[in-house]
């Protein structure tokens, strides 16, 4: 048995690359061609293989030395006559390119990798200079058999937080991620999209931003409240996952807040005080009927229509948003919607109201006419699938073919869940509920 000095073979254009990874030590036994140590260069690195198979005795470098061609890597008792074979550094992989053919990837990944074959004269592949902690969107840094011990296990490289010198990913650090992915302490990237039934597209977004704030000024802390918690999320699933369109119009009320100026008046002894969001209620009933998909839910692939007309509104609280529900809108009148609306509303503030009063919603509407604004969008109410948005009613000019005359106009902004109602439709319901509050004498017919 013969003691052989493995040397560093051709590296190409470069003079002196340092070595970033021992991957054998004395006692191994290695095969022919398979990789001992990485070299780096400020451009690439690369894996310098065994030209023989042994058994290792020596090793003649240590990480951060510089080599080039010609030095000596390491002795190895050589084992076997033809044991040899002539080195060439293996490149490491490159990101795909549009002519690159991509293997079938295990899990879905931000940058799929191929194998890059060993080409002895020009070994190199050139890859970005690496910073460990910056997030580069390129390939991370990991030598080819340990991208290859990953891409067996299906491990995203990118989503794994190397430990090795300079932030390389390291044999070690693929099985960690792996085990943490197991035990449910780590998810991926994908994983939340696949676990959701979905095909692999997930949201790859960036981190959200760290500020301490306070080396910008005095700050203080105050926890969410338990209704802007719970609220919070539903807004946020709901801004997600639904494809949201908003088609604004406006209505003229002019007559429709005189007949509520008046009926206000009439009743002062009452108590029961209308206001505009009740003829609203009463409209959208009415525009509900002739447009029966605003009234739905969505179910897999089937659409759910409902003969009930139970309306949500927004209430604004000292502790958050709320949203009623006022029941069989249909069978009831403004007046009676006046005075259902002023005792949920009453409960919203107070924080009394109780679940049957939160649920069964089919179509939501959020006034902001008390407070003002022009147009907004608001947010669907899954599982509805529109909701309709009214803002503070201003006098305005309006051309009646002759003249311009004032006229009390209502902004209406209707959101709606474009998989369910096309835009036309939106544009029809919205036109139609102007036609009734502006005249809503139509809303007998
Ligand atoms: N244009 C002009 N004025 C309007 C109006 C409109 N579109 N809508 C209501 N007003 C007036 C009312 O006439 C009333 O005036 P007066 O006191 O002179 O009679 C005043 O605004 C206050 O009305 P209100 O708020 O008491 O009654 P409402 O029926 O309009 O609203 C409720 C009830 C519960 C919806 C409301 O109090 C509320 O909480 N609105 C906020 C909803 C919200 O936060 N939406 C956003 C959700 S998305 O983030």
């Amino acid at each position: 048995m013969a003691l052989v000095d493995i040397k560093v073979p051709d590296i190409g254009d470069f003079d002196e690359v340092a070595v970033i990874e021992l991957l054998v030590k004395p006692g191994d036994t290695v095969k022919a061609e398979q990789s001992l140590i990485t070299v780096e260069s400020d451009k690439a690195s690369m894996e310098i293989p065994s030209s023989h198979a042994g058994v290792v005795k020596e090793i003649k470098v240590k990480l951060g030395d510089k080599v080039k061609q010609g030095s000596v890597v390491l002795l190895l008792e050589a084992t076997g006559a033809g044991a040899s074979v002539p080195a060439a550094p293996v490149a490491p992989e490159a990101p795909a390119s549009p002519s690159a053919p991509a293997p079938a990837a295990p899990v879905a990944t931000a940058a799929p990798v191929v194998s890059a074959p060993a080409v002895p004269a020009t070994p190199v592949t050139a890859l970005p200079a690496h910073e460990p902690t910056a997030p580069t969107g390129l390939l991370p840094h990991a030598s080819p058999s340990v991208r290859k011990f990953a891409r067996e296990l299906g491990v995203p490289l990118e989503q794994v937080k190397g430990t090795g010198q300079k932030g390389r990913i390291t044999d070690e650090d693929v099985k960690n991620f792996t085990r943490a992915v197991m035990s449910g302490a780590q998810s991926t990237q994908a994983g939340g999209a696949a676990n959701k039934g979905g095909s692999g597209v997930g949201l790859d977004l960036l981190p959200w931003p760290k500020v301490d704030f306070t080396k910008f000024g005095p700050v203080e802390r105050k926890d969410l409240s338990r209704i802007k918690k719970i609220s919070g999320a539903n807004l946020h699933r709901n801004w997600v996952m639904i494809p949201h369109v908003t088609n604004h119009d406006n209505a003229d009320i002019t007559e429709l807040e005189a007949l509520r100026v008046q009926l206000n008046k009439e009743n002062e002894k009452s108590g029961v005080k209308v206001t505009m969001l009740a003829f609203l209620i009463k409209a959208c009933v009415v525009a509900l009927k002739k447009f029966p998909e605003f009234n739905t839910s969505l179910d897999g692939d089937q659409l759910v229509y409902k003969q009930y007309f139970h309306i949500g509104f927004a209430a604004d609280t000292p502790n958050g948003l709320v949203v009623p529900v006022l029941k069989d809108a249909d069978k009831k009148g403004v007046m009676q919607i006046s005075q259902e609306l002023g005792e949920l509303s009453k409960k919203a503030r107070d924080g009394k109201l109780g679940p049957a009063e939160m649920t069964g919603g089919c179509f939501s509407i959020s006034s902001l006419g008390g407070i003002g604004g022009r147009y907004f969008s608001p947010i669907i109410n899954a599982p509805e699938v529109a909701i309709l948005g009214v803002s503070k009613s201003v006098m305005e000019p309006v051309w009646n073919g002759k003249e311009f005359v004032p006229r009390l106009i209502l902004p209406m902004s209707l959101s709606y869940d474009h998989r369910v109602i096309d835009g036309a439709l939106a544009a029809r319901f919205n036109a139609y509920l102007g036609q009734l509050l502006a005249d809503f004498r139509r809303v007998m017919l």
